[in-house]
């Protein structure tokens, strides 16, 4: 039974897993069930007239936060779409309650509910579901991450090159997106511009969490972004890490200025890159 021991407690992990998963399916539920034929109405705009809400954004934050917070009330809760809960117990969830709104309000099938805990600012259990397409996937601190079939967690094993093995970046398939501010996604798209001669591709999915899941899943080598907020990084960036790759931002965690997803053996490389492209 994995388990985080700090200061004063000691917290069983698997219950947390259980209720992220439980919750965050009957969320991904409703969204399925409440989305309507076509584009979804956008409720509001937040940091940008591209930076949509919708009410099924809401209504998915509402139950998230209802649920945990009746199941586990000396919890803090912090989501995208409502105010900040603060709590007692040292366990903090972190939501988006849907991640790639954009994609969701045109019906792009790449939109996640993406639930994480964190115990003394660090994701210890996370949990991410594509609603589109039911795939999920979870991990645990220190207890490895997996993809769901059914009730069976099936390991993550991306193919991580070994220390040592000369590394071409040329061969890297590299996930990225863009930010919802104008001057932001200028410099974004010059660094971009900048590093697609240099690897094998570039993608974006519009989903950072997804993007996160699939470095660890193996369906992308590498992954750099700009400007993820705490929700679309702290379950993802779980998953990724205890699927065996680096999670890191520029000198230092990574967080809103820069999320970095690669493998160790290829970090040093792919980091220059990054830096030389202007990311
Ligand atoms: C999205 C991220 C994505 C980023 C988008 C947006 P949202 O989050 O998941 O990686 O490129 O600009 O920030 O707004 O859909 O929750």
């Amino acid at each position: 039974m994995s388990a985080v021991s700090t200061s004063d407690t000691t917290i069983a992990l698997e219950p947390l897993v259980d209720l992220a998963r439980t919750v965050g399916r009957e969320a991904a539920e409703l969204v399925r069930e409440r989305r309507p034929a076509g584009r979804v109405p956008v409720a509001t705009t937040k940091s940008s007239p591209i930076d949509v809400v919708t009410e099924i954004d809401r209504a998915s934050e509402a139950l998230i936060r209802r649920r945990i917070l009746d199941a586990r009330p000396d919890d803090a809760f912090i989501g995208e779409e409502d105010e900040d809960v603060a709590g007692t117990s040292g366990v903090e969830w972190v939501v988006d309650p849907i991640d790639g709104t954009v994609n969701f309000v045109y019906g792009y099938p790449a939109y996640a509910v993406s639930i994480a805990a964190r115990r003394d600012g660090e994701a210890v259990v996370g949990y991410v579901v594509n609603i589109a397409s039911g795939e999920e996937w979870g991990a645990v601190a220190g207890g490895g991450a997996w993809r769901w079939a059914g009730e069976e967690r099936i390991a993550l094993a991306p193919p991580l090159p070994v220390e040592g093995t000369p590394v071409d970046l040329g061969s890297l398939l590299v996930g990225t997106g863009f930010n919802y501010s104008r001057s932001v996604r200028e410099a974004q798209a010059r660094a971009v511009a900048a590093m697609l001669p240099h690897v094998r591709d570039i993608r974006r999915g519009g989903a950072a969490a997804l993007d996160l899941c699939a470095v660890a899943d193996g369906r992308l080598d590498a992954y750099v972004e700009q400007g993820l907020k705490p929700w679309d990084l702290a379950a993802g960036s779980l998953i990724a890490a205890e699927a065996g790759l680096v999670v890191s931002g520029l000198d230092g965690p990574a967080d809103e200025r820069l999320t970095l997803v690669v493998a160790a053996s290829r970090r040093r490389e792919f980091l220059e890159l990054v830096r030389a492209c202007g990311f």
